[in-house]
């Protein structure tokens, strides 16, 4: 039987959802990075991400005869193909809270994250107003998680994919300036909680060694403040 094949890359924040996943799971893997630097950034395109993916992005999954792209996509295989190590909750009404709350991360948090990637050192006007609006998103969006694990350890009850995919999206605000603070004490306390399972540790530490390796800076891992 097949190994099942990870493509993903050294800085995919989607591909290091999957990752974790599949490492949480225990399944054995190989995992391949694909091509990715500073300047040129995802050139040249893996040719199995080109023949997979539609949008030419990672991650993409190889499993026998399956061949998927998209993260959220992914996680519904790995928990379909894999419900040992189940990582959605057990109810069904648990479940749905999950998944929105994954969807969230991916689709409202995120696209936030992703207007501050593009800023420039010297913003013009309107960027600097761009910036302000979407660092005050991604502030209220912290606001809005302190508050709801006042009676979650986890997001979603238990440890799930959704806690996996806001992780991540949080290390990327964080690299782009807008990092939990002490204003966030039980988000802090649930990043040392996430930091804590060798799956995350593992998975977002060669993050951080691959983003000291270029010369940048490293967000804070676990349950610290910046
Ligand atoms: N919704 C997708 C997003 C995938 C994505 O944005 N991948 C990025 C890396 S994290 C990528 O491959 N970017 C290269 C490109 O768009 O050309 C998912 O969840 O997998």
């Amino acid at each position: 039987m097949n190994k099942l094949k990870l493509y993903s890359g050294p800085l995919s924040m989607f591909g290091a959802k999957v990752e974790i996943a599949v490492r949480e799971k225990g399944i054995e893997f190989d995992l391949v990075m694909v091509p990715f630097d500073f300047e040129r950034g995802y050139t040249p395109k893996h040719p199995e991400v080109l023949r997979i993916n539609p949008k030419w992005q990672v991650p993409v999954l190889i499993d026998e005869g399956v061949q998927l792209f998209d993260s959220t996509q992914i996680f519904e295989y790995l928990e379909d193909r894999w419900p040992e190590q189940p990582l959605w909750p057990h109810s069904i009404a648990a479940r749905a809270e999950a998944r929105k709350q994954e969807h969230c991360s991916d689709e409202v948090f995120f696209p936030h994250v992703i207007r501050l990637m593009g800023m420039r050192a010297n913003p013009d006007p309107v960027e600097a107003q761009e910036w302000k609006n979407a660092t005050a998103a991604i502030e209220a969006y912290y606001l809005g998680m302190e508050q709801w694990l006042q009676d979650h350890e986890y997001i979603a009850g238990q440890f799930s994919y959704a806690d996996i995919a806001f992780y991540m999206a949080q290390f990327f605000a964080a690299r782009h300036t807008v990092p939990l603070t002490a204003q966030h004490p039980r988000l802090l306390a649930w990043r040392g909680r996430m930091i804590d399972r060798p799956a995350v540790r593992l998975v977002v530490t060669a993050m951080a060694d691959y983003l000291r390796s270029q010369g940048q800076m490293v967000p804070q891992l676990g349950d610290q403040a910046t």
